[in-house]
Formats: C-alpha cells, sequence, structure tokens
C-alpha cells in the first residue's frame, strides 16, 4: 500500500500568509492531481497554541529567522503562525481534501516545535502517524507539501527510520531556504530515501 502525506498546505505557509514559502501555491495543482494514484492520502496540520515557544514573539528581544536553544535542541524563531483555530492554519481551500482519511495535528505542545508528522523535535511524543499508517498497510510514503526544509524533509527522515520506503515527490514541494533543501536532499539520499517528480507516479501505467 502506497500513502501521500500532504504536509502543512495551509494559508500561513503560502504567499501573503505569516510564515510564506516563496512559489508555495505551485504545490496544490500538483498534489491533487497525485492524490487518485494512491491508496491512501493522509494530511498534517501545523497547530500552535497562542505563545508557542518556536515563536520570537516568545522571546523578548529576538527576531524572526534568528537562531536559538530550545530544550537543547538549535530551534529557529519563526514568526508567529499556524494558530490552532485561524484561517491561516485551516487545510488551504485549493487543496481538494476529499480523498483525505485522517489528519494528524502538530505543534501542539507550547514548550517545544515538531516539523515531523511523525514526532516532535526531541521525539519525546508521537503523533500515532506511524502506527496509523501500519495498521493501514502502509509500506511506502511519499512526501510533498511544504515547506521541503523543514516539515517535508523532517517527516520523510522520520518516516524512513520507521521503515517506510520513503519518496520525497521534489516538484511538489518548495522551501524556505534552496541551501536548506540542497542539504536536506543530500542527507535523505544517505539515509536511502529516494526522490522522484511527480510525472514518474502521474505517467506510470
Ligand atoms: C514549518 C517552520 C515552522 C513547516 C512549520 O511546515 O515546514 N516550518 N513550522
Ligand atoms: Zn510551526
Amino acid at each position: 500500500m502506497k500513502a501521500l502525506l500532504i504536509i502543512d498546505v495551509q494559508p500561513d505557509f503560502l504567499p501573503g500568509g505569516r510564515l510564506a514559502v516563496a512559489d508555495g501555491n505551485a504545490v496544490i495543482p500538483i498534489i491533487n492531481q497525485l492524490q487518485p494514484h494512491f491508496d491512501l492520502v493522509v494530511a498534517t496540520q501545523d497547530w500552535h497554541p497562542a505563545g508557542h515557544r518556536s515563536f520570537a514573539s516568545s522571546h523578548p528581544g529576538r527576531q524572526p529567522f534568528d537562531t536559538t536553544e530550545l530544550r537543547g535542541l538549535p530551534q529557529v524563531l519563526w514568526p508567529d503562525h499556524c494558530l490552532q483555530g485561524t484561517p491561516g492554519a485551516a487545510l488551504a481551500a485549493a487543496l481538494d481534501q476529499r480523498r483525505i482519511e485522517a489528519i494528524f495535528r502538530k505543534g501542539t505542545d507550547p514548550e517545544i516545535d515538531s516539523y515531523s508528522g511523525f514526532y516532535d523535535n526531541g521525539r519525546l511524543k508521537a503523533t500515532g502517524l506511524a502506527h496509523y499508517l501500519r495498521g493501514r498497510g502502509v509500506a511506502d510514503v511519499y512526501v510533498a507539501g511544504l515547506a521541503a526544509d523543514y516539515c517535508v524533509f523532517y517527516t520523510a527522515q522520520d518516516a524512513l527510520r520507521e521503515g517506510f520506503a520513503t519518496f520525497l515527490i521534489e516538484d511538489a514541494t518548495r522551501a524556505i531556504s534552496a541551501e536548506g533543501f540542497a542539504q536536506a536532499k543530500a542527507t535523505l539520499r544517505i539515509q536511502g530515501g529516494h526522490l522522484l517528480q511527480s510525472p514518474e507516479i502521474l505517467d506510470a501505467a
């Protein structure tokens, strides 16, 4: 069984949003076209409480995109984004939600960031996604969405660690930093992940 994981396709990560990823809208029609080619489609939502420790606004004197440490882990300080229940945290209106069977929310613990759809950054708590996928007989996990160098990358890395054959669909993601994504791709290759383009799925027999 093949699953498509749609990561954080939320207005706050799209142009005009609070943590906009350049050209982020481009992933939506590709993801919509991809969905019927999978046995299972799952989405994640970044879903932060007000005052989350990953927000620069929670650290007096610090600016968005400064770096610091949180619980001993390196942490980028982000603009406030994806506040629980706000329009910026919804799934994007243009995303076809009909085939999405489950939505996993992350970043809900105010004290720790959570890039991966599987675990928080300290791997202290699981979201339940790995068990869910195994329970549905999934062996192959394809990852798409935003942002390529953060939540998509961390999700793909955890999928590998959890023993899934893992594929990152390059044209179905966009990055905050091009260098960050180049590094992420190199890391995934070393760890046994696969990189591919959507036509390889769409044009397959
Ligand atoms: C993300 C930064 C902060 C993402 C989420 O979805 O890639 N990036 N929170
Ligand atoms: Zn976040």
